[in-house]
């Protein structure tokens, strides 16, 4: 990938890879689920990953876990709002939805970034609502909903197809009247990929292909069950969710040196040394 990246509206080029925090107000999510469901917790939270060094925080109210059903949109509106009003003071906060009447409540809440783990194909209205306003969107690897994701998990090869069906979801956004500028790729590590497969390690280490697309590359890789298959025991249990933060960084740390612009991570501290390990890495001829 080139040392420069690509024009993002909204967020200038800060020269090293971004640490995005993230916070479930979920009950249910894999890697964290109902720690930070009330309200209170969630804001606490995401205030303390912006003083470990966040540049932006993730909210998000409905867990994508693999199995994982939909949660009511007004519950989802309900567990999200306060949480980005409060956060949206503090630092720049992106909303993980894939409905676009919760994206539109999060932005005029101060949300500066739409993170649609669908891509816009769950809901038909969120690619037009991003386009109209320009808003620095999130396009990730997406083919249907978590309930049954993992039976779509077939590829002939992951990277090319990967990166078409994001092409075709950048062609969505441009059709739909937006900007090229206002978009973000996100391969979906996790999403439709086995864990015990090449799946995601093809992607992470191939993501010069995705960047090859024009746009800037988030990953979202943190605590993800790829990671617990890697380092199970000998009895071959995976290493549960908690204790994969630092497989996880390390992750960051690889993904940044490939010029990643974002990271979605769970535990931050060691992230924001690592995009700064890598920064000086690639600042070295
Ligand atoms: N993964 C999860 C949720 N949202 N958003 C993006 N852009 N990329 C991801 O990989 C991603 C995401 C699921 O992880 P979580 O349950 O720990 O939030």
């Amino acid at each position: 990938m080139t040392s420069q990246f690509p024009e993002l509206l909204g967020f200038p080029d800060i020269g090293r890879c971004r640490v995005m925090g993230v916070v479930n107000v979920t009950p249910d999510s894999f890697s964290d689920g109902g720690q930070w469901f009330e309200a209170d917790k969630a804001i606490a939270h995401g205030l303390e990953l912006f003083a470990a060094g966040a540049d932006i925080v993730d909210v998000g109210g409905e867990s994508t876990r693999p199995g994982a059903l939909r949660v009511d949109p007004a519950e989802e509106l309900r567990r999200v709002l306060p949480v980005v009003r409060e956060l949206a003071a503090a630092g720049p906060v992106s909303i993980d939805t894939m409905r676009a009447d919760v994206a539109e409540a999060a932005v005029r809440a101060g949300a500066r970034l739409v993170n649609d783990v669908s891509g816009g194909l769950a809901d038909p209205r969120m690619v037009p609502f991003v386009a109209a306003n320009r808003l620095p969107y999130v396009v990730m690897h997406w083919r249907g909903p978590s309930v049954d994701m993992q039976t779509r998990a077939h590829y002939d090869d992951v990277v090319a197809d990967v990166r078409r069906e994001i092409a075709a979801r950048i062609d969505a956004v441009l059709a739909a009247g937006g900007d090229f500028r206002q978009i973000i790729v996100d391969p979906g590590i996790g999403f439709a990929k086995r864990p015990d497969a090449d799946h995601n390690w093809a992607l992470l280490k191939h993501l010069d292909q995705l960047a090859a697309l024009g746009r800037p590359v988030l990953v979202g890789a943190s605590r993800k069950a790829f990671l617990g298959h890697l380092l199970a025991g000998p009895d071959g249990v995976p290493r549960p969710p908690a204790f994969r933060d630092h497989a996880s960084s390390a992750i960051t740390a690889l993904v940044a040196a490939a010029g990643a612009w974002a990271v979605r991570v769970h535990a931050v501290v060691a992230d924001v040394d690592a995009v700064r390990v890598a920064a000086r890495w690639r600042a070295q001829p």
